[in-house]
């Protein structure tokens, strides 16, 4: 099977239908995060159906396909959702999250199986150290031209081991990743920029020898364009600072942090269905 790509008004509604996958599997589950996985959906639409990501869905672990390293491993609904839509298992599989024994853990654990799903994620700050792994391995051992990607929540930017993975990232001049950082100002207990500020964000990147682009992360050209740049960028890793809003999509939950963590109640998850219709 050959992965789609769609034009931008088919990504749209791509990342419409990944936000209602999201709104059914958290309801049914009964627990974990909604914000995140709805303010990063069309994100995640960009990377798999924009053309951004090489990948084959028959064939996940296909030698020459980009990887996608999946850092703030809260956010994993969206990313199994997308994985889904694009076919890597069946989208029925998405209601079995968070049960006893699925491979649709709470947190993504890479032993379950589930295809497409490069790391396990979970711990905060760990998957973009191993995403310098990777793409170290890429560049110098294995010198092939397939690309790194990977996720970060902004307030996952506070943990120290980011900055160490940055430092590395820079001085090995990483081409071959690109990072992409949730930029909604909201974390598990507060905003960002009040509970440990981060701004200037991009000139804190630079110093680390990143390349860095900021883009509207609801607008699809502009993250397509922000990838294409990244892409092109020569001996620099690339950082994207893509602005969302948590919860984009529900105006109910929209740009409140007291959705980081929790999911909508059968009502809530109706009326959320309706406004994505
Ligand atoms: C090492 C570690 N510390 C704490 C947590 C608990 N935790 C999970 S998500 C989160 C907040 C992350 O904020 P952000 O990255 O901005 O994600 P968002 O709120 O945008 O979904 C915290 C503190 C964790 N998973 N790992």
């Amino acid at each position: 099977m050959e992965q789609r790509v769609l034009s931008v008004h088919e990504l749209r509604d791509m990342a419409k239908e990944i936000r209602r996958d999201i709104i059914r599997m958290l309801v049914e589950a009964k627990s974990g995060h909604s914000g995140g996985p709805l303010g990063s959906a069309d994100i995640f639409a960009t990377l798999y159906f924009g053309g951004v990501m090489r990948y084959r869905p028959d064939e996940p672990l296909w030698t020459d396909r980009d990887r996608f390293v999946l850092s703030a491993g809260h956010i994993c609904p969206v990313l199994y959702a997308t994985l889904a839509e694009a076919g890597f298992f069946p989208k029925a599989e998405l209601m079995t999250l968070r049960k006893f024994g699925t491979r649709l853990q709470g947190h993504p654990g890479r032993d379950m199986g589930l295809p497409g799903l490069e790391t396990s994620a979970g711990s905060l700050g760990q998957g973009l150290s191993i995403a310098v792994g990777i793409a170290i391995g890429g560049k110098y051992l294995a010198k092939s031209d397939w690309h790194v990607f990977a996720f970060c929540g902004d307030g996952e930017m506070q943990e120290g081991s980011i900055w160490e993975a940055l430092m590395a990232a820079g001085y090995y001049k990483l081409d071959n990743l690109t990072i992409i950082i949730d930029r909604n100002y909201c974390q598990i207990d507060g905003r960002t920029e009040q509970v440990m500020g981060l701004d200037p964000l991009g000139e804190k990147l630079s110093a680390f020898r990143l390349h860095v682009v900021e883009a509207n992360g609801h607008d699809f050209d502009a993250l397509l364009s922000a990838f294409r740049e990244a892409r092109s960028v020569k001996g620099r890793p690339t950082a994207i600072v893509a602005r969302t809003i948590m919860g984009k999509g529900v105006s109910f939950m929209e740009d409140d942090y007291t959705w980081h963590g929790k999911p909508p109640s059968k009502e809530q998850g109706e009326r959320a269905l309706a406004e994505l219709q």
